[in-house]
C-alpha cells in the first residue's frame, strides 16, 4: 500500500514536471529570418545563436572574453583635475555652458568593444525542399532543437552549451541509416585563418583589434599598436564524431558522409589573461586551452555530456517555479503568440515564460569565475555592436543583476562582484588622477578591462560621459548580496571595504553650498533641463539622483558597520553627513524634483527616471515610509508616461510594483511584451539590449514579493489579471525562501524556508498565522487599507507553513 502510494506521488510529480516542461518552450515553425529570431544558448562563457536553418544552418558563436583593446591607461588625462574647481566655480555662478566645456576637458578614452567569435555553417544538399519544420528552445533542459524532413528522412539537430564540460555540442540524428551528408565550415567577418589539424579539428583563429572604434585607419583595421599592445588572440575548434559515418576534410572544412548520427564538439578560447595583462604578449595560450577543452569533452559521448549539462543547469533553473494559469500554453509558435498578445489577447503562459526566460538568460550568460553579463549578455554578432556591447553603469549593468538574488540565482552575481573589485582597483587611480580624491570612482562606461575613467574623449556630452556616481550605485549590489544571503563573512571581507571606499569617494565629492551638501558637477542621466529663463542644460548641482544614491550608500555603510560592530565613529560621521544632504523636493506639478531647481524637462517622457532611484532600486521612498514623497513619485511616473525603451519599461514595472500598484506594474509588463520584445523574446531598446529581459524578471518578482524595507511583503502588488497563482523559490532579504499560493487575488497559503535562521517579519494584506507554532501579529495602517505585521523566530533549515485566517 505504502509503495503504491509512493508510486502515485511519483507519477503526479512527473506529470507536473512534464506539464511545466511543455510550458517553458519557445517554439517556431520557420527558421530564423535574422539574428533577432535566432535562439540563444550559453554556458556563461560560450554563447551561440542558433538560426535553425534546415539546409544551411548558421550558428553564430561568442566567447565572453573576446574584446578589442587591452589594459587601461590609468592616467590618460593628467590635466583633468585642474579643471574641477573651475567647473565648480562656473556652476556656482550659473555659467552652465562654461561648465560643460570645462567638463569635456576632464574626459578620457572611450571603452573597448565586445566582439563576435565567428560562425559555424552546416551545409546539406537536399534534393527536395525540407518540410515538417519545427525548432525550439527548451528552457527546462537549456537545449535548442531543429527538426525537419528532407528527401524522405526525418532529421533532428540538438544544440546545448555545457558549463561542466566547457563545450558546445551539436547532435544530429536521422531516422534512416547513413543518410546524414553535410559539410562544416567556419567564418568570421574580420580576417581569420582556418585549417584542419591531423586529428581533423577544424580550427578558426584570429586576432581582435587594438583600437576601440571599429574604424579603418588608412583603409585598414588596427590589430597591432607598436607602442602598447597587440590585439587579443582567439580560436575555436570543431570536431565531428560519428559511430558509422565518414569524416573527411578539405583543408578548410569537414565533410561528413553516410552517417546515421553525428556529434559535433565545439571548443573555444582566447588569450585573455585578466584585466591587467596585455592579451597578446602576456596572454594565455588560447590554442592549448581550446585543445584542452576539446580533448577532455571528447572522452564523453553526447548523452553523457547532455546529462551533465542538464543536471548543472537545472541546479539553478529549477529553484523557482511560477504558475499564473492552469490553462495549457497556446498551441502556437511564440511569434504568433506575441502577435496575438500585441492585439490584446491574454496569454498568462507567455507571461510566465518571459519571466523564466530572464532567469534562463542569466544562467546562460553569467557564471561564477566568468565575466559579468554585458549589454547583450554574451550574444553579439557585430564587430561594431551598439554601445560597444560594453557595461553601462548609469542603469544597464545594475539592471542585468536585479533578478539574481531574488530569483534564487545568488551565485551568479559573482562575475558582477568580481567586476566591481576590478573597477575598484582601477577606480582608485581614477579618483586620484581625475579629482585628487580618496576611494574609487566609476563613470558611465566600463569594459572587460574594468575601465573607470569618464569617457567622451573631450567631445562627449557630459550628461553621460561625466556621470561619476558608479561606485556608490554598484556598491548597493554588494550590500544586497549580504542582505539576501546573510553571509557576514562576505560582508566583512569583500563588501564592506569596497563600500567604504565608495563612501570615501562620495565624502570627498560632496561640497557645501548654502548650508547643505551637494554634488558639483552633477547630472541626471541623460536628461536635459530647461530653466525658467529658457537656459537649457545637462550639468547642474545636486541632482535628486545623486542625493539618493549617496543616501543609499551611506545608509548601507552605516548598517554594515553596525552588523560588523566596526567603525562606530565613521558611521556617526556618515549619519551626520547624510542628514545634511541637499533634501529631496516636491515640485509645483506635484512631482519629485529631478534637478537642483524645479525646472522643466526638455523631454518630459525621457527614458531615464533617475530621480526615482530612492523608490527603486533604493529604499528611501515608499508609500510605507512617506505618503507625500510616494505621491510625488506617482506623479513623476505619470508624467514620464508608459512608453520608452525596453529597459525603461522594465524599470517602470519595478517602480509601479514599489508603488504597490500591481495593475500599473502589469500594464508596464504588457507594454514591454507588446512593444519592446523581439520574436526570440530578447528585449529591444531598440536594438536588442538584454537589460530589459533581466529588469522585467526582477519587476515581476517585485510584484509578488518585496523585502527592501523592514519586512517581507507577500503579494505586495498583485495585479487583478493574476488572480490565482503559485510561486515557489523566490528569495527575500534575510535569506528566506518563499513559496506562496493565492486565490481570487488573496494569499491562501505560504511556506517560508529559513536559510540562515533569525526572526522573520512578514507584511500581508490578510491575517496569517503559523500552522504549527506561535506568531505575533498586529494590525498596521500606513496605507489606506489595513495590513498585518507577523513575526516569528526561525531556525536555519526549517520550513514554516503559514495559513490565512
Ligand atoms: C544608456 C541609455 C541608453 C542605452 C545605453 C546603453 O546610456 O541612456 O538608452 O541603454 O545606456
Amino acid at each position: 500500500m505504502k509503495r503504491f502510494f509512493m508510486l502515485l506521488v511519483l507519477m503526479i510529480v512527473i506529470q507536473e514536471a512534464s506539464a511545466q516542461d511543455k510550458e517553458l518552450v519557445l517554439w517556431y515553425n520557420k527558421p530564423a529570418k535574422d539574428w533577432n529570431e535566432a535562439l540563444p544558448v550559453g554556458n556563461g562563457r560560450l554563447g551561440a545563436m542558433v538560426f535553425g536553418r534546415a539546409e544551411e544552418e548558421l550558428i553564430q558563436l561568442n566567447e565572453e572574453t573576446l574584446w578589442t583593446g587591452g589594459p587601461v591607461d590609468l592616467n590618460p588625462n593628467p590635466d583633468a583635475s585642474k579643471f574641477l574647481q573651475p567647473v565648480r566655480n562656473a556652476l556656482f555662478s550659473d555659467s552652465i555652458d562654461k561648465a560643460v566645456s570645462l567638463l569635456m576637458k576632464m574626459q578620457g578614452p572611450d571603452t573597448e568593444m565586445y566582439q563576435p567569435l565567428g560562425d559555424i555553417l552546416l551545409k546539406h544538399h537536399f534534393k527536395s525542399a525540407p518540410s515538417n519544420y519545427y525548432r525550439d528552445l527548451n528552457m527546462t533542459t537549456a537545449t535548442a532543437t531543429t527538426r525537419f524532413s528532407a528527401d524522405g528522412v526525418n532529421y533532428s539537430r540538438e544544440i546545448f552549451a555545457s558549463a561542466p564540460d566547457q563545450i558546445l555540442v551539436i547532435h544530429i540524428k536521422a531516422d534512416k541509416k547513413e543518410s546524414i551528408n553535410f559539410s562544416i565550415e567556419a567564418q568570421h567577418e574580420l580576417p581569420f585563418k582556418t585549417s584542419v589539424s591531423a586529428d581533423k579539428h577544424l580550427i578558426l583563429s584570429g586576432k581582435a583589434r587594438v583600437d576601440s572604434y571599429g574604424k579603418k585607419v588608412s583603409g585598414k583595421f588596427l590589430y597591432e599598436d607598436s607602442l602598447r599592445q597587440n590585439g587579443m588572440r582567439y580560436q575555436f575548434r570543431v570536431k565531428a564524431v560519428s559511430p558509422d559515418g565518414k569524416v573527411n576534410s578539405t583543408g578548410s572544412s569537414l565533410v561528413i558522409s553516410h552517417a546515421s548520427e553525428v556529434t559535433i564538439y565545439v571548443s573555444a578560447a582566447t588569450s585573455f589573461n585578466g584585466f591587467e595583462k596585455y592579451p597578446d604578449k602576456e596572454g594565455k595560450n588560447e590554442r592549448k586551452l581550446a585543445l584542452g577543452y576539446l580533448n577532455a569533452a571528447l572522452k564523453k559521448n553526447c548523452s553523457q555530456l547532455l546529462q551533465a549539462h542538464i543536471a548543472d543547469y537545472q541546479r539553478y533553473f529549477n529553484r523557482v517555479k511560477l504558475t499564473l494559469t492552469s490553462q495549457p500554453a497556446k498551441e502556437l509558435p511564440i511569434d504568433q503568440r506575441l502577435l496575438r498578445y500585441r492585439r490584446g489577447e491574454p496569454d498568462p503562459a507567455l507571461e510566465e515564460l518571459y519571466f523564466q526566460f530572464g532567469r534562463y538568460l542569466l544562467i546562460s550568460s553569467s557564471r561564477p569565475g566568468g565575466i559579468a553579463a554585458n549589454l547583450q549578455g554574451i550574444w553579439n554578432n557585430s564587430i561594431s555592436p551598439p554601445w560597444r556591447s560594453n557595461y553601462t553603469t548609469n542603469i544597464n549593468l545594475q539592471m542585468n543583476y536585479w533578478p539574481a538574488e531574488m530569483t534564487n540565482l545568488s551565485e551568479l552575481t559573482e562575475p558582477l562582484i568580481g567586476h566591481i573589485q576590478k573597477m575598484a582597483k582601477n577606480g582608485y587611480h581614477t579618483a586620484r588622477n581625475y579629482y585628487n580624491m580618496r576611494g574609487w570612482a566609476v563613470h558611465h562606461n566600463s569594459d572587460i578591462w574594468a575601465q573607470t575613467n569618464p569617457v567622451g574623449e573631450g567631445s562627449g556630452d557630459p550628461k553621460w560621459a561625466n556621470w561619476s556616481l558608479g561606485s556608490p550605485w554598484l556598491s548597493q549590489h554588494l550590500f544586497e548580496h549580504y542582505r539576501f544571503t546573510a553571509d557576514k563573512n562576505f560582508l566583512k571581507k569583500t563588501a564592506y571595504p569596497l563600500m567604504k571606499g565608495a563612501a570615501d569617494f562620495c565624502l570627498d565629492w560632496l561640497v557645501e553650498r548654502n548650508g547643505v551638501l551637494v554634488t558639483a558637477p552633477s547630472t541626471s542621466p541623460e536628461n536635459v533641463y530647461i530653466m525658467p529663463n529658457g537656459t537649457k542644460g545637462t550639468v547642474t548641482i545636486a541632482s535628486a539622483m545623486d542625493m539618493e544614491i549617496i543616501w543609499d550608500l551611506f545608509t548601507n555603510v552605516i548598517e554594515a558597520s553596525e552588523i560588523l560592530g566596526t567603525d562606530k565613529e565613521y558611521a556617526e560621521m556618515l549619519k551626520h553627513k547624510r542628514d545634511r544632504l541637499s533634501p529631496l523636493k516636491i515640485g509645483k506639478k506635484g512631482n519629485l524634483v529631478e534637478w537642483f531647481g524645479d525646472w522643466e524637462d526638455e523631454d518630459p517622457k525621457h527614458r531615464h527616471i533617475s530621480h526615482l532611484f530612492g523608490l527603486h532600486p533604493g529604499r528611501q521612498i515608499s508609500p510605507l515610509i512617506d505618503r507625500e514623497f510616494a505621491e510625488a513619485s506617482r506623479k513623476t511616473l505619470e508624467v514620464r508616461g508608459d512608453e520608452g525603451t525596453g529597459w525603461s519599461k522594465a524599470w517602470k514595472i519595478n517602480f509601479w510594483a514599489r508603488m504597490l500598484d500591481g495593475d500599473h506594474a502589469y500594464k508596464m509588463y504588457q507594454e514591454l511584451l507588446k512593444v519592446s520584445t523581439l520574436n526570440n523574446l530578447f528585449d529591444t531598446h531598440p536594438p536588442f539590449q538584454i537589460d530589459g529581459n533581466f529588469g522585467a524578471t526582477a519587476g515581476i518578482t517585485e510584484m509578488l514579493l518585496q523585502s527592501h524595507l523592514n519586512d517581507i511583503q507577500l503579494l505586495p502588488a498583485l495585479p487583478a489579471n493574476w488572480a490565482d497563482g503559485h510561486v515557489r523559490g523566490l528569495v527575500a532579504r534575510g535569506a528566506f525562501e518563499v513559496e506562496m499560493i493565492w486565490k481570487g487575488g488573496k494569499l491562501s497559503r505560504a511556506f517560508i524556508t529559513s536559510k540562515a535562521g533569525g526572526q522573520c517579519r512578514l507584511r500581508t494584506n490578510q491575517k496569517v498565522a503559523l500552522k504549527d507554532g506561535k506568531t505575533n501579529s498586529r494590525l498596521t495602517n500606513e496605507l489606506n487599507s489595513p495590513q498585518y505585521i507577523t513575526t516569528f523566530d526561525t531556525r536555519k533549515g526549517n520550513v514554516y507553513e503559514l495559513t490565512v485566517n
